[in-house]
């Protein structure tokens, strides 16, 4: 009998929008930090620094983006301004710009190449526009607040489609201020104004993901090492650290890192961290960069605990990736088409101790049809279940991967996996939040005729889309 889309359980808690379920689809993208800091060999330029150094000689929006694709990369970041004021696209609204740089004559337009060159390959592209500019002479005062509202418009008119705009937390403190060369201290709080700046983002790019450290669709993971909470809840009621409302700068970041158990709103974590120490490319780093193993890692850490992963990747004085990170990348991004292109759960026979009315639209063999949109659920009142796959043939494998139907809200609480073996069941592992998407990687490879998954506790009937099973390459 066919189940009526009355029949769903109903969704528990906060739930996503659609943009932030497009998002959340994405998992892993990149950051591409670029600026005046490349060619200065500075982190954060205090805002003096002359438009006539940025002058990438090889600059290749396709290589760039080319390496990203190679690595599995969904999109690309660009810092078209960072905290030093200087913008990569010909702004109306400061003379600190490209403009005024070599670079084709200031005829150019990084935010146009990147932009366009991701479009090419298939990749969406995202603006990270820094609040705090230590160039603008009016930097603290309400004026500037225009300026950096017109910035954000000009990015998100004319350059197609932006899957993310990136808010920073970090906002004020010394800098160049059009000579002034003093400290400034904004109100974290009230300067901004920042519901009235993500109104104008929705209004003009409602498909946009909007981060910062208090979303509103997506919130910063607490930390810079890339590495979400084992337990990670994409449900989140942000607070500052004494308590009260929180801002972006002025948010309690360990908090960030583990979200809120039944929060008040979606806002998953996104895990930003290098590929080097800095975030800029510098020359005495090119021996820093970071393993495809530790890049692994960090993805099993990050997009395998329901967050995403948002990898930097600097382009150097050049224009383009260094080598050693173009080929860490690239070994990553073969690592994680090897592991997870074949999904050896399909094929298998799912059953479970409870489907929901006895529907087939809700049968544990959606766990297994390879798609978010289906999934097994359980009767209202049970809230604890098992799920089986009986596999076509003994499998090997040591990765298990769980998605909830997060349309539905994040339901689950904790599960555990375990495997046949020797005629009885033997626990593989066990976790808490699931959400998006949930890992467990073990170390030595299980091999097996049957997996069972067991919810163990749940605060509303469980919906998940997906129980699958890879192998890494040893
Ligand atoms: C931080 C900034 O201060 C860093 O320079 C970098 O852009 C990082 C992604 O965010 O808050």
């Amino acid at each position: 009998m066919a189940a009526g889309r009355t029949m769903a359980p109903r969704p528990y808690g906060a739930v996503p929008s659609s943009r932030q379920l497009a998002w959340g689809e994405m998992g892993f993208y990149n950051f591409l930090h670029f600026t005046v800091d490349t060619f200065t060999d500075k982190e954060w330029g205090s805002g003096d620094e002359n438009p006539a150094v940025f002058n990438p000689t090889a600059f290749d929006a396709d290589a760039i983006v080319g390496v990203l694709k190679d690595a599995g990369s969904a999109g690309v970041i660009l810092t078209c301004k960072h905290h030093d004021g200087f913008c990569l696209w010909p702004t109306k609204t400061t003379e600190h710009s490209i403009k005024h740089s070599p670079y084709k004559n200031g005829k150019g337009d990084i935010v146009r190449e990147i932009s366009e060159a991701a479009r090419r390959h298939g990749l969406k592209f995202g603006v990270y526009v820094s609040p705090w500019d230590r160039n603008q002479a009016t930097y603290g005062t309400p004026q500037y607040i225009s300026i950096y509202r017109e910035q954000i418009r000009e990015l998100l008119t004319g350059y197609g489609p932006i899957f993310e705009i990136w808010h920073d937390g970090a906002n004020g403190g010394t800098g160049y201020y059009g000579g002034a060369n003093e400290k400034r201290i904004i109100d974290k709080r009230h300067y901004y104004h920042w519901p009235e700046t993500w109104a104008m983002e929705r209004q003009l790019q409602p498909n946009a993901a909007i981060f910062s450290d208090v979303g509103p669709d997506v919130r910063w993971v607490g930390n810079e090492k890339g590495v979400a909470g084992e337990t990670c809840w994409a449900t989140y009621t942000p607070e500052s650290p004494e308590g009260g409302p929180a801002a972006p700068g002025d948010v309690n970041s360990k908090q960030s890192t583990t979200g809120t158990k039944n929060g008040a709103h979606w806002m998953p974590a996104e895990c930003d961290v290098s590929i080097r120490p800095g975030w800029f490319w510098h020359e005495k780093e090119n021996g820093r960069v970071k393993t495809p193993a530790e890049l692994m890692m960090l993805y099993y850490e990050s997009v395998g605990r329901g967050a995403s992963f948002l990898l930097n990747v600097p382009p150097d004085r050049r224009g383009l990736i260094y080598e050693a990170d173009a080929q860490s990348l690239r070994s990553f991004g073969k690592a994680l088409r090897t592991t997870f292109q074949n999904n050896l759960a399909k094929g298998a026979k799912a059953k479970a101790s409870n489907v929901r009315g006895q529907y087939g639209a809700f049968a544990a063999e959606h766990l297994v049809d390879g798609h978010r949109a289906t999934y097994w659920a359980t009767d209202d009142a049970v809230k604890t279940a098992d799920a089986t796959l009986e596999l076509p043939r003994e499998t090997k494998f040591n990765v298990v991967r769980l998605r909830e139907h997060t349309p539905l809200g994040q339901r689950v609480r904790a599960f555990a996996v375990d495997a046949w073996r020797d005629g009885k069941w033997a626990e593989l592992g066990s976790g808490t939040s699931v959400g998006i998407t949930r890992l467990l990687r073990f170390d030595q490879p299980v091999t097996t005729t049957r997996v069972r998954l067991r919810i163990t506790e749940a605060d509303a009937c469980p919906a998940l889309s997906e129980l699958g099973l890879f192998a890494e390459e040893a």
